[in-house]
């Protein structure tokens, strides 16, 4: 073979090379996956800890680089995360806000740096427009309706002429802490019969929701008929409280709750809970999907919310199938 044509396959030979290198790398080189920041609210219920799960999950299923910080339930630690973020200029950033205010100033570092934001789970207030793309979590306010629409049906199927109800709120100032308890106040308010004595707020923690249960029965005792609990982990450390003063939960108080995860439902399927309202940790295959479309420049929906169901002894609760969570 002549020596030009030798020549003219080694450079053809090097440029096929280098093209085929190229894919799937990024002008300079580096690695064109996906990298999306989460910064996740902490581990203080089953609910996180898989919703946390899921996300993992779904990253490693659609081969999404996560780099994943948990803030132990403190806000400024979510900020400083998300500095991080753009610190180190991931393409996406999402996260579970812990509370709804006080995020302003860091979104609006991460819009000038030219990066999206996702929420997932809950929301904020902000007083820019603009600084999130989409909302990818339950509607709470729904749940809220849920719960006291069971609560209604529940007395009308006793015959009950008054029925005085305790709250365990979830986190002070969180989305689904607001929204539950306006969804489920604003569903009974029409109703003569229903008497809230008190609300308590249990922080969405096992631990906070027996001391407010606790504090409910050394106050009102065997007055209450009904304890409306922001999320599960707090119906589960309220239920041995009542067990301690010989009442028993399910039966002399109806309780109701918010989450199905497994723990929980066991405990409704013992017949010691009466209603959960489903809300479902499993948002990250929205997330993943959604974080593609945005660093593709594709439009994302503002809000996307996962369909969910009441789980209650009006039906057969043994043909539950396992929750995963
Ligand atoms: C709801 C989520 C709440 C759960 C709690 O989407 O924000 O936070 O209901 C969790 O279990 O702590």
């Amino acid at each position: 073979m002549g020596k030009r044509r030798h020549k003219l396959l080694l450079l053809l030979c090097i440029v096929l090379a280098t093209i085929i290198a190229g894919c799937g790398k990024s002008e300079d080189g580096g690695d064109s996956r996906l990298v999306l920041g989460f910064s996740q609210i902490g581990s203080e219920s089953a609910w996180r800890i898989g919703n946390t799960k899921d996300i993992e999950d779904q990253a490693a299923a659609y081969g999404i680089g996560l780099m994943f910080e948990n803030a132990n339930q403190k806000q400024e630690n979510q900020i400083a995360a998300i500095r991080r973020f753009i610190a180190y200029k991931v393409d996406v950033i999402a996260f579970s806000p812990v509370v709804e205010e006080g995020w302003d100033n860091v979104l609006k570092e991460a819009k000038d740096a030219g990066i999206p934001v996702i929420l997932v789970d809950r929301d904020i207030n902000t007083k820019e427009e603009g600084l999130t793309t989409c909302l990818i979590g339950a509607d709470f306010y729904r749940e809220g309706v849920m719960a006291a629409e069971y609560l209604i049906r529940k007395a009308d199927s006793l015959g009950l002429t008054y029925v005085n109800i305790v709250e365990i709120t979830g986190t002070a100032n969180s989305t689904p802490m607001r929204q539950r308890q306006a969804g489920f106040m604003d569903t009974i308010a029409g109703d003569p019969r229903m008497n809230v004595l008190e609300s308590v707020d249990g922080d969405f923690l096992k631990s906070r929701g027996a001391e407010c249960m606790k504090y409910f029965l050394g106050k009102y005792g065997d007055t209450i008929d009904v304890v409306f609990s922001h999320n599960d982990e707090m119906t589960i450390g309220a239920i041995p409280e009542i067990e301690k003063v010989n009442l028993k939960p399910g039966r002399d108080m109806i309780i109701i709750s918010i989450d199905g995860g497994q723990e929980a439902i066991d405990v409704l399927k013992e017949g010691k809970i009466n209603c959960i309202v489903e809300c479902t940790p499993k948002l990250g295959k929205e997330l993943m999907e959604t974080a593609l479309k945005l660093k593709n420049g594709e439009s994302v929906a503002a809000e996307i919310h996962p369909v969910e169901q009441v789980f209650s002894d009006e039906t057969d609760v043994s043909q539950i199938a396992p929750r995963g969570y």
